[in-house]
């Protein structure tokens, strides 16, 4: 859609950035905390990029006080990051860690001291061992008390100051990569327990929302999709079907479970002639019905392009997690959908497709079919950066690709799409779950690597002075008409 003016950014719109626990804070068994799965898990040989894990991160949990000062320098009007439920409580339920509490308490203090608006995300993958231990954490129905528990505590001590809240941080990534892929905890490869675990997962959502109403009436709560909105390779009919197919199986199973309580009837079948739909107890889609999101929280990195694949085509593809471009490969299922190189994008060092305007085509389908506000939880381009003599690093790279997704947001603000804000993935760099260290997102040079700490001194790169005057000016100097 062309306009001959673009609608300007609301006064209101909310530049933000954002982070997730494990991959920023370290001290992963300081002051009380329990583990979590992700902290016994990263040390299995073999499950992360040259055996990477979170144990020091980038040592947030100690620089707090730095790293937010540098977001005042910035401008940041809001500042994403997730609380580690171990550390609040240590074994999952049971005996609150005050000092757990404390930590957050004190950063969500010096965010509002500097005038950045804390967004909170109740649940950034890292479920307490314990709970994993006691009753396999998503597998069991235990973990809907269990959760709802740890949200009331956090509704409690936080809903004062904090406003807005994301429960599940994409639902789908660490549920599929969980139990589908088998390459995050707790490493499952079953298509049925992974449904099952799935639906637990929804019940757990529903129940968190309708709690903050409760305690936190003035807020606002959604979860945070990984939406890769789905593309057809060609116009043949048979490729079109097999993008229906995946735009059901691979976004609408869940987004239309958070806005409507309700399982995409299509695939609904397709799972049951497979023996491996959630099953269902009475009064479940009630819950899931009743607990409506204020607005849907999107991470938007790449779309996807799928043809058809037939009964005996391809599955589960290798993935690329050491930056060799062209060594990942496609995936699928069979009888459903398979994807293909899109040939008219380019591809970063890991291969994830380069795609602004699929943004737009993804905010717009969710205003559409939801007519849901939308917040952008993440977005941003993981690559290599060097760190040039005298502090410097020009990532470029990182501004043109950061640039021309604001300019489609700004493109679907103008097509009537109500857009909150848009957190950039990330503010400093991090830990990269299966990655490393050396997939860059950040504004903000951290300089350790995969072989040591180093001295984990902060270095604003280039895009940090060009955000800070994307924010100066909410929005873009250059505009596309
Ligand atoms: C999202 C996660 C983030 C972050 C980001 C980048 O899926 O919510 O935690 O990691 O992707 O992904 P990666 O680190 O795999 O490059």
């Amino acid at each position: 859609m062309e306009h001959s003016s673009w609608k300007k950014f609301p006064e209101s719109f909310l530049w933000g950035s954002a982070s997730a626990a494990y991959q920023i804070e370290g001290a992963w068994n300081e002051d009380g905390k329990g583990p979590s799965v992700w902290d016994l898990y990263s040390k299995i040989p073999g499950t992360t990029y040259k055996g990477t894990n979170g144990d020091v991160a980038v040592d947030h949990y100690h620089r707090y006080k730095e790293d937010v000062q540098l977001m005042a320098e910035m401008g940041l009007k809001a500042y994403r990051f997730s609380i580690a439920w171990s550390r609040i409580y240590p074994l999952g339920r049971g005996e609150v860690n005050e000092k757990g509490l404390q930590f957050y308490d004190n950063l969500i203090d010096e965010l509002l001291e500097k005038g950045i608006e804390p967004i909170i995300t109740i649940y950034h993958w890292d479920v307490p061992q314990a709970l994993m231990d006691a009753y396999g954490a998503w597998e069991s129905r235990e973990i809907i008390e269990d959760f709802d528990r740890y949200c009331v505590t956090l509704y409690k001590r936080f809903g004062d100051r904090v406003k807005l809240w994301v429960t599940l941080n994409e639902q789908n990534i660490f549920i599929g990569l969980g139990y589908r892929a088998g390459i995050h905890p707790p490493g499952v490869r079953d298509v049925k327990r992974m449904h099952q675990a799935n639906h637990i997962a929804n019940l757990a959502n529903a129940r968190a929302i309708q709690t903050f109403r409760n305690h936190v009436p003035d807020g606002k709560i959604g979860p945070s999709f990984a939406y890769s909105p789905i593309y057809p390779l060609d116009c043949h009919p048979g490729n079109i079907l097999a993008s229906e197919n995946a735009e059901e199986l691979m976004n609408h199973w869940w987004m239309d479970v958070y806005a409507w309580g309700r399982y995409p009837r299509i695939m609904w079948s397709y799972l049951q002639e497979q023996g491996v739909a959630p099953d269902l107890e009475e009064g479940d889609l009630e819950l899931l019905a009743a607990a409506k999101p204020d607005f849907m929280g999107v991470n938007y990195y790449q779309t996807t392009t799928v043809s058809h694949n037939p009964l005996d085509g391809i599955g589960e593809g290798a993935m690329n997690t050491t930056g060799r471009k062209g060594t990942s490969q496609d995936s699928g299922v069979p009888g459903i959908f398979r994807t293909n190189r899109n040939p008219y994008l380019e591809t970063t060092n890991w291969d994830w497709t380069i795609d602004p305007v699929g943004l737009r085509v993804g905010l717009r389908r969710i205003a559409n079919r939801y007519r849901l506000p939308v917040l952008v939880t993440e977005n941003g381009l993981g690559e290599f950066d060097t760190l040039e003599p005298d502090d410097m690093v020009n990532d470029d790279y990182r501004i043109a690709y950061l640039q021309r997704h604001i300019e489609q947001i700004q493109g679907a603000i103008s097509d009537g799409v109500e857009v909150l804000g848009y957190c950039t993935w990330s503010f400093t760099d991090l830990l990269s779950w299966l990655n490393g260290y050396q997939k860059r997102y950040g504004f903000v040079y951290v300089n350790r690597d995969e072989e040591g700490e180093k001295d984990l001194r902060r270095i604003r790169k280039k895009s940090f002075y060009w955000y800070r005057d994307v924010i100066r000016q909410n929005g873009l100097s250059r505009q596309s008409g």
